[in-house]
């Protein structure tokens, strides 16, 4: 502005009082002005410095408004870089975290896998080893039951043989030697016929009484016995179960009496142990205890 006053004598005084003079002086120092600056570019045309004013006042503004957005821009640019790069850095390191969590759970679930795997394994070969252990154990139970089987049947067997040995024994107990025989005493009552076959499936048979010793002995059983004596094929005529007649008797005083009229007596019995003759001829079907008889071969 001071070079608006280049060759002019600046005014002095208040301006509102200096206002007439300041016109004045312009248009008084016009032509040194002309003179001065000669007016080559059409910029400097009568007027239009207010405008170039205007124009520098516009384009300072303008500059300043461009530097100040520009440099607007530049802040909100820097800002937004710092704020991406802390955000792309948090990302990174939460990347980063996750990465490292998921590697160790990859790891964890590796070792895991492993673990069943192995685990898997070995139930594999304990299923195996079972499975032959099996085999082996339901061979091993068909076996046994096989041998129980035999077991079973050799028991039983062994069972009906002890039986036997022990009926047989208990049936010796009842036998007593005698002169060359062995001889039974029954332990229960029968008729003369069912006493006889017994006898019979002892291989024996009831008493023959060949001589008074044998006869004496029969006294020692004190019981009404039957013997192997009878009538039944002729009335009268008593025979010995092996068909031979009797010579040597011992009957009771009027014995036999057949009970003449009142029933048959056809078989013969030891009636009275105390005496020496003792006989007495009774009815076959009466219950009596009885004596087998069978020789020993020496
Ligand atoms: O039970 C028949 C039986 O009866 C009598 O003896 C108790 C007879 N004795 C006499 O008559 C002496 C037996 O001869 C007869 O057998
Ligand atoms: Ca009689």
């Amino acid at each position: 502005m001071d070079q608006l006053y280049v060759n002019v004598q600046k005014p002095s005084g208040k301006p509102s009082k200096r206002k007439g003079v300041v016109k004045e002086n312009i248009y008084a120092n016009e032509e040194v002005i002309h003179t001065l600056v000669p007016n080559t570019t059409g910029i400097a045309l009568p007027g239009a410095g207010d405008e170039r004013k205007h124009f520098c006042r516009g384009a300072a503004v303008f500059l300043g408004l461009l530097c100040l957005l520009l440099l607007s821009g530049l802040v909100v640019l820097v800002f937004l870089f710092t704020k991406g790069n802390s955000e792309r850095k948090m990302e990174m390191a939460l990347l980063h975290n996750s990465y490292n969590n998921v590697t160790r759970e990859r790891n964890d679930l590796q070792i895991s896998y492993n673990n069943v795997t192995r685990e898997r394994n070995d139930l594999q070969i304990s299923y195996n080893n079972l499975m032959k252990e099996l085999d082996q154990l339901q061979t091993r139970y068909n076996n046994l039951a096989e041998e129980q089987d035999r077991l079973q049947k050799r028991f039983e067997n062994v069972t009906k043989e002890t039986n036997d040995l022990q009926k047989k024994l208990q049936d010796h107990k009842q036998w007593v030697y005698f002169s060359g025989s062995l001889y039974y005493i029954s332990s229960q009552q029968k008729s003369w016929q069912q006493s006889r076959d017994d006898c019979l499936q002892r291989n024996a048979d009831l008493l023959i009484i060949n001589s008074k010793e044998e006869q004496d002995f029969t006294r020692r059983f004190k019981r009404l016995l039957w013997i192997g004596l009878t009538d039944r094929e002729r009335e009268g005529t008593w025979k010995w179960v092996d068909g031979s007649p009797l010579t040597t008797s011992y009957w009771d005083s009027g014995e036999p009496n057949g009970m003449s009229g009142v029933r048959d007596e056809d078989c013969a019995e030891i009636k009275y142990p105390e005496k020496e003759n003792n006989w007495n001829d009774e009815c076959c079907d009466f219950q009596r205890f009885w004596i087998c008889e069978k020789t020993v071969a020496l």
